[in-house]
């Protein structure tokens, strides 16, 4: 430690610890442009010069590190005058036309002018007119407001890794700019403006702050609606409309947030085509009509219980909105098991992780993630990536991804693609789909053979280790690589980098889990993982990346046929009683239907009334022929919807709920983090909370539920819910309040409980964990003479699901409007298909039409589709096979023909 004096106060700081970082210490602020606190000082725009005693020069702070008995000055007059001398330079080539730019008034350099008192400069700059780049649809580059701090630049570079812009030289001096000077839009930014939040200036501004001023607004700090990396943002909002978003220092984000995040969680909630009033289809015309409330839920509560009545419980059904707040689906599993009296209740992590639930249930006693996003992807020594593109389903998670790679990290991708992340990986196994589990074992395999398993670990935590031990033996490179399409020797280097590494998280995504044996593959995961001792540590476990923003919470809150909440079972002794307790009411003591089985059982007539809150099967389940025939089945049928999606026309009555922005509530992200959604607007039309509907209708189907506000909605599932027992929305406000970082990860069994980063630390939730035997078994529908070509389906980054919230920014569509396929260059050979012709894309279920993107990103036989788009959407040929313990579907696998169209 040393001790030095900043503005005469002490102060005692670790050797190494720069000026800035001291003065911080001790409340001092000394002014900055280029700094980021993440990267090593640029120390370019010398804003931050102090003046140490004794020294001739001044120096900058964000570079220099103190030395002990340093007296320093931040604020003499020779500091002064040299800030002064740098906003005098920068000012010289800038044009003084504060007044009509939109960052007037939120303009750090326009501040530091004001604080050094430069009204206008004394230097003969040269103003040379440079051209506007506005060809972004979300923002705008104008160099001649740019000041060359770089900020923007280090931060693509460095922070987000993605390195769509540098510094070029042009003209007589460097300029901001795309690394072939094309326009913005046609580099490979990918539009997540967070160099725009990063630019001290006008330069870089979002197109949308032409239509407020920075006094004009309040801010709610929130979590955003699509992924499960819950990243922390503010809306900013003016006159009951949300203008714009600002990435906040969240836990899983810090500063950062992806494209859809920013440009692409608002345009929705204010979208025209909101449903705004409850709509009764008329049975006659087969067309929605506009009804008042009590209409439409006396109507919905006396059709489910005639139903209830004469076919039984078991006839009804209930599906969950992974995008809503735990509190609504906390709620909707209520309803469905204290009024329609059975436990038919599912969320969309049926058709996602319902794999990783199951699987990691089994083998390690909890299906959640088991480390830190943060804990993942820093410091760590290995990254080994199995069916996961988190830089487009994930993005942040993806960034902070490329910054480990940057520092050192190496990477292993397990993938078919060539996704982007496996240009930057060490090892890309680019296997065959539906070939998971025999990767797996292939690796454990090498494991066993070059004598790197933990055996201590094994001996004392775990159980089933022979049993597995023996089946790998039959797994060698050689025979895997055959299986896989791989190379043995990419096998062995991948087993040996990743056993071998003292840090080294497994991370994996749907590749994993959506086939017919998607919960063996997640449990060949933990398998590898047990092996070598990397669980319950540091910078390693097993950790799904899970989908919707809130599908760990509805999980977590028992929208699932056979939990309670906080995974309670219904087969666990006493579970069942102790709701009935607390619920004052009789509960069915019967595992449910999961919602890939409550299709067929329509279509059988076995159930005959389904309840769904905000999904949209149409678009999402496999096989569209056949979730239509089973809606069209139904008795009855009800939504909670914000549009007249695909599905809902399919309704019989449609209740309008509100969105994320219009309602108090928490998300826990897929770090099992519990974060706060805030209410920032409230729109006009007859719209209401969807907890207040599901109290209605759970009084009139004659069960007494008193009404209570989202925040005692989290009390009630705190007393009921072990793993909740300190969470409530005090809390979570308060931490927010301090530091937005801080928020809870469940386990939180106390009411003063910090919660928990990393699981199984010295015991597995299990408590001992279990190397479940998988053996590696084909996919289900495989190529054939007819269906030649294997299709897998996915995400891109631009577009969420069914597009029913990012579809409504024209950005986006912008970008990307359209429906593709990706097929292989020999493959189009073969079949005369060119880059962008339009196809014919067949299978044994339907056919579609889509336009043809040609490349090797997929290997010959193999091709992948979107399913994101209406012209040409992928489920109306995916295969709904089951998975055996899940009942997930299928999505990654089926057998089609391409034709030329
Ligand atoms: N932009 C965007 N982000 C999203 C979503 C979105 O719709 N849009 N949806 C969210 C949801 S709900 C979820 S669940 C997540 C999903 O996130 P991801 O699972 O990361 O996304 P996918 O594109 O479905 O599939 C991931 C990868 O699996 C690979 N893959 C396919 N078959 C196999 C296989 O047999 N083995 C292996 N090893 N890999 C295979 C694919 O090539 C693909 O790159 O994303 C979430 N984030
Ligand atoms: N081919 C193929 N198909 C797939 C996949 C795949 O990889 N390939 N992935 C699957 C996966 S992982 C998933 S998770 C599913 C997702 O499938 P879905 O859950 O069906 O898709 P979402 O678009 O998320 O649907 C959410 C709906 O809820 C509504 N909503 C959002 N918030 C609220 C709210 O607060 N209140 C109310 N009332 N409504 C709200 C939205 O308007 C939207 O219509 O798709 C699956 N489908
Ligand atoms: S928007 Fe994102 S990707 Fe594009 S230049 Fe800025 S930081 Fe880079
Ligand atoms: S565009 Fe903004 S952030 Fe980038 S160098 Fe110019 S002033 Fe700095
Ligand atoms: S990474 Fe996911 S949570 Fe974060 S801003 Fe993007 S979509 Fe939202
Ligand atoms: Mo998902």
């Amino acid at each position: 430690m040393i001790n030095v004096t900043i503005d005469g106060k002490a102060v005692e700081v670790e050797e190494g610890t720069t000026i800035l970082q001291a003065a911080e210490k001790v409340g001092v602020k000394i002014p900055t442009l280029c700094y980021i606190k993440e990267l090593d000082p640029e120390a370019s725009c010398r804003m931050c010069m102090v003046e140490i005693e004794g020294m001739p020069k001044l120096v900058t702070a964000c570079s220099f590190p103190c030395a002990d008995g340093n007296v320093i000055y931040t604020k003499s007059d020779r500091v002064i005058e040299a800030r002064r001398g740098v906003l005098d330079l920068m000012l010289s080539n800038h044009p003084q036309k504060c007044f009509s730019c939109v960052k007037n008034g939120e303009c750090k350099f326009q501040d530091l002018c004001y604080e050094y008192g430069i009204k206008e400069t004394t230097l003969p700059g040269e103003m040379i007119e440079k051209p506007i780049d506005d060809t972004n649809p979300f923002f705008t580059f104008n160099p001649n407001l740019c000041i060359l701090c770089h900020r923007c630049v280090n931060t693509c570079q460095k922070i987000t890794g993605r390195g769509a812009i540098g510094t070029s030289q042009r003209g007589f001096r460097s300029v901001i700019s795309t690394p072939f000077g094309t326009d913005w839009y046609d580099s490979n930014c990918e539009s997540c403006g967070n160099c725009v939040q990063a630019c001290p200036t006008g330069a870089l501004v979002m197109k949308r702050r032409e239509h407020y001023r920075p006094w004009e607004v309040k801010k709610v700090l929130t979590t955003c609606p699509h992924c499960a990396t819950g990243c922390r943002y503010y809306l900013v909002v003016k006159d009951n409309k949300i203008v714009d978003v600002e990435a906040a220092e969240g836990a899983s984000n810090r500063g950062l947030v992806c494209v859809k995040g920013r440009s692409g969680s608002f345009d929705f909630v204010h979208s025209g085509d909101r449903v705004k009033y409850p709509l009764i289809k008329n049975k006659e015309t087969g067309k929605f009509e506009r009804a008042t409330w009590d209409e439409a839920l006396d109507l919905v509560a006396s059709k489910f219980m005639e139903i209830k009545k004469k076919y039984g419980s078991n006839a009804l059904a209930g599906f969950a909105c992974s995008r809503s707040p735990n509190e609504d689906i906390y709620m909707m599993q209520k309803l469905v098991r204290c009024c329609f009296g059975t436990n038919n209740v599912d969320n969309c992590a049926r058709v996602c992780h319902s794999a990783s639930v199951a699987g990691l249930a089994m083998t390690l006693g909890s299906g959640a993630m088991t480390n830190t996003i943060y804990d993942i992807t820093h410091d760590v020594d290995v990254i080994m990536l199995v069916g996961s593109n988190p830089e487009e389903a994930h993005p942040v998670v993806g960034m902070q991804i490329r910054q480990a790679v940057q520092k050192g990290t190496k990477l292993i991708v397990v993938d078919p693609r060539d996704i982007d992340l496996a240009k930057h990986a060490d090892i890309h196994l680019k296997l065959r789909p539906g070939t998971n589990v025999a990767f797996a074992n292939g690796i454990m395999n090498v494991i066993i053979s070059e004598g790197l398993v933990d055996k201590k670990f094994v001996e004392e935590r775990t159980e089933g280790y022979e049993k597995l031990a023996e089946i790998c033996k039959d797994y060698t490179p050689e025979k895997v690589a055959e299986i896989c399409h791989l190379n043995a020797d990419d096998i062995r280097k991948a087993a040996l980098m990743y056993a071998k590494a003292e840090k080294a998280p497994i991370i994996y995504c749907l590749g994993v889990t959506e086939h017919s044996t998607g919960t063996e593959g997640v449990m060949s995961m933990s398998n590898i993982a047990m092996m070598v001792g990397k669980l319950g540590k540091e910078g390693c476990g097993v950790n799904p990346l899970r989908g919707q923003n809130n599908v760990q919470g509805a999980c977590d809150m028992g929208a699932l046929p056979t939990d309670f909440p906080g995974y309670q079972k219904i087969k666990t002794e006493g579970v069942v009683e102790k709701f009935e307790k607390a619920w004052n009411t009789q509960l069915s003591h019967e595992v449910g239907m999961t919602a890939t089985e409550v299709f067929p059982a329509a279509i059988e007539g076995k159930v005959k009334g389904l309840y769904i809150y905000g999904e949209d099967p149409i678009v999402t389940d496999p096989d569209t022929h056949h979730v239509i025939k089973a809606l069209t089945s139904l008795d009855f049928f009800v939504m909670n919807e914000l549009f007249i999606t695909e599905t809902a026309q399919y309704a019989d009555v449609i209740l309008p709920g509100v969105s994320y922005a219009e309602k108090e509530g928490t998300f826990s992200n897929t770090e099992r983090r519990v974060q706060r959604v805030r209410k920032a607007v409230e729109l006009e039309g007859e719209m209401r909370l969807d907890t207040d509907i599901f109290i209605d209708l759970m009084n009139r189907m004659g069960y007494p539920q008193p009404h209570l506000t989202s925040a005692e909605i989290m009390d009630e599932i705190a007393s009921l819910t072990p793993s909740f027992t300190g969470i409530s929305h005090a809390r979570l406000d308060a931490l927010d309040e301090e530091e937005i970082k801080k928020s809870i990860q469940w386990p939180c069994p106390e009411k003063d409980h910090p919660g928990t980063p990393i699981m199984h630390v010295g015991k597995f939730t299990r408590g001992l964990g279990w190397f479940y035997p998988a053996e590696y078994i084909p996919s289900q529908e495989q190529p054939d003479d007819d269906y030649p070509i294997i299709l897998m389906t996915g995400r891109i980054l631009y577009h969420y699901t069914t597009r029913a919230m990012t579809g409504r920014t024209p950005g986006l569509m912008q970008i990307a409007g359209h429906s593709f396929i990706e097929m292989n260059t020999k493959d189009a050979e073969k079949l005369g298909v060119k880059n962008g012709d339009k196809v014919k894309v067949s299978s044994r279920r339907g056919e579609i039409q889509s336009t043809a993107r040609v490349s090797d990103k997929v290997s010959p036989g193999e091709s992948w589709m979107p399913f994101h788009f209406p012209d040409g959407n992928a489920n109306w040929l995916t295969n709904a096979a089951l998975d055996k313990y899940a009942r997930i579907p299928e999505y990654k696998v089926c057998a089609i023909k391409i034709e030329k169209a």
